[in-house]
């Protein structure tokens, strides 16, 4: 009833005003159209904001407004415990629009709470961890945004006020990366102070946008917090994540540490976990891209002897990290060599960091206790900078400076960015690494992630895989690793790239980076094809091959590898084998 009469008031307030808004608006607000199914019909109603302020009491009552019918068009009980939500006939068709275009429903995200709940998914032991709040160092959370959806942005914010010690959060700093959408502007600076009165939240805009990595370090120097708290602009945080980070570098100053990550679905907002049973670390591809692993049993012995808690709830060190979450102590940030300024746009930074921490002393650690919701979306809703690919220019660097040999493996993969003229100079980052004298890659596979696969280590050989009789080379076609699929050929790529490149290792496998090759059991046929499948721990006898006499023997059925009447883009085949065959003859070649 009090809203309703503020509404009204405010209604007649801008209808005074009301001269200075678009045609459109002045309907709404001298009541030709109810102004709340209007919002709802057409969100772009919010076109008002995009007029310049023609006086404040105007504009900001037009934004009064606008706030209050977002909120009246959510439903709290919409996804509440982080449930999935469904909308149903026109907001639904509409959802489906924005999802298409931004790879998120923020039709639905504009309906469901700012404050909504989310279950608790940690593991139960974590309830019985005890906090001394008063001696836990306080953090700074820096978000960053790029033209992020409105409600999904102001979500992040109240999540994160809602589920962090008030005590130990001495602010939130929104950096704005130079978004061009109005509604982040005034209309976001005036919720934030109409709304979130206490003076913690701030927003630091970027004249021009310098892309995610320099919109860090913006935010990073004007914060005050003994630790720095890293978020993306789409996270919701579930309860009790900010102490045991807290905790965790209050004990350990040079650990970087990483929540369990949940995934919000970007369709219905459901909030899933894995169960608390388990969770996945970061490693990463040598094309440069970051993935997710087990923990290796390595690793869980290494919890057992060092952390006197139950094991599911120890740190776990983690080779790589994914980047957007994560705690650092704020001077260590600095110490440790913050961020490549040089990087632009999207990408490369995690894997820069991740390799740093480790190689000049500091340690990379899952916290289980803490688990932060992020929207992992299908695509990135924004053009890159000068539509260049940061990704892979960021990460030549990265490579160029952390990698030292390896960073063959990586153009192995990457043969597009090896010449690229937008690397730069690195001069200062490989001062940086002898200036903190860190350590060599080589000392951090071998100790930090020993389970990587080298394809050129304890191999008899690798490279591509080529037919002797034709230009034809094994490859994955268009396969990615994560399923079993069936290998193929193709013409032999000028330079050897990724979908190319295969090792045969001491232990007589047959690989490329993810899969190994087999023959699938079953009827026996002489004709069979050759299945990629992801490689066992243990060398699996059925994925066995020997290379003898320029054939490729598949040891347990006795097969040779052989593109008999086979063209590009067939699938390859074994058959029985025979010396004088010209089809069964390979070579396996890097070099040219
Ligand atoms: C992942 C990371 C992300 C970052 C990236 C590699 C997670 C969950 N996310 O990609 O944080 O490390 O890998 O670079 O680990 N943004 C800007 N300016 C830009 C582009 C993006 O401020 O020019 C913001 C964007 O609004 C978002 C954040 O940067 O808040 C990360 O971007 P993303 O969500 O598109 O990246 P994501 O999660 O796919
Ligand atoms: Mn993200």
């Amino acid at each position: 009833r009090e809203t309703q009469d503020q509404n009204e008031k405010l209604k007649k307030e801008v209808h005074e005003y009301s001269d200075v808004l678009p045609k459109e608006q002045q309907a709404v607000h001298k009541g030709r159209i109810n102004p709340r199914h209007r919002v709802i019909e057409r969100p772009e109603d919010n076109e008002i904001l995009k007029k310049p302020k023609q006086t404040t009491l105007t504009t900001e009552s037009a934004y009064e407004l606008s706030i209050r019918l977002d909120l009246e068009k959510q439903n709290p009980a919409l996804g509440a415990l982080g449930t999935a939500s469904h909308l149903t006939g026109e907001a639904a068709r509409r959802g489906d629009e924005i999802y298409k275009k931004i790879s998120l429903n923020q039709e639905l995200s504009e309906r469901l709470s700012y404050n909504r709940t989310l279950a608790d998914s940690r593991h139960p032991a974590c309830l019985k961890q005890n906090f001394n709040i008063p001696t836990l160092p306080s953090t700074s959370v820096i978000v960053i945004f790029y033209n992020e959806p409105y409600s999904v942005l102001v979500r992040t914010v109240h999540s994160t006020l809602n589920t962090c010690n008030e005590k130990l959060l001495k602010e939130i700093i929104l950096v704005d990366d130079g978004s061009s959408n109005e509604e982040l502007h005034g209309k976001l600076d005036y919720y934030i102070s109409t709304r979130i009165p206490n003076g913690k939240v701030k927003v630091l805009r970027l004249k021009n946008r310098l892309g995610l990595i320099r919109a860090r370090l913006a935010g990073a120097r004007i914060a005050t917090g003994d630790v720095l708290i890293f978020l993306d602009a789409h996270c919701e945080a579930n309860i009790g994540w900010c102490e045991p980070l807290l905790q965790r570098i209050k004990e350990s100053r040079t650990s970087v540490l990483v929540p369990i990550i949940d995934v919000i679905d970007s369709k219905d907002f459901q909030y899933s976990t894995n169960g608390y049973k388990s969770f996945q670390v970061g490693g990463f591809e040598w094309s440069g891209h970051f993935d997710w692993i087990e923990v290796s049993d390595r690793e869980k012995k290494r919890q057992l002897r060092e952390c006197d808690q139950p094991r599911q709830i120890c740190p776990a060190y983690s080779p790589t990290m994914a980047g957007g979450l994560f705690a650092i102590d704020r001077h260590y940030f600095w110490e440790s060599g913050s961020y490549d300024e040089q990087m632009d746009g999207w990408g490369g930074e995690n894997l820069e960091m991740s390799f740093r921490i480790w190689q000049c002393g500091g340690t990379i650690e899952t916290i289980p206790c803490s688990r932060v919701g992020h929207v992992f979306r299908d695509f990135h809703p924004y053009e890159f900078p000068n539509d260049r690919d940061t990704h892979g220019i960021n990460t030549a660097r990265m490579a160029l400076v952390w990698m030292d040999d390896y960073v063959n493996l990586f153009f192995l993969n990457r043969p597009d960015m090896k010449f690229h003229p937008d690397i730069g100079d690195m001069t200062h980052r490989k001062l940086l690494r002898k200036k903190l004298r860190c350590k060599s890659f080589d000392w951090y596979l071998e100790n930090i992630y020993p389970e990587k696969f080298v394809p050129n280590k304890n191999v008899i050989a690798y490279g591509r895989v080529r037919a002797l009789s034709k230009d034809l080379c094994l490859d994955d076609l268009t396969q990615n690793n994560e399923k079993p699929y069936n290998l193929g050929i193709f013409w032999c790529a000028k330079t050897l790239s990724k979908s190319q490149f295969f090792s045969l290792t001491n232990t007589q496998v047959l690989r490329n980076e993810l899969s190994c090759a087999t023959v699938p059991h079953g009827d026996g046929g002489d004709v069979r094809v050759v299945k990629m499948v992801p490689c066992m721990d243990n060398d699996d006898y059925n994925e066995q091959w020997s290379y003898e006499e320029e054939h490729i023997i598949h040891l347990n059925t006795g097969l040779c590898l052989d593109h008999k009447e086979l063209r590009s883009s067939d699938e390859i085949q074994v058959a029985r084998c025979d010396s004088d065959s010209e089809t069964q003859r390979w070579i396996i070649q890097h070099d040219k």
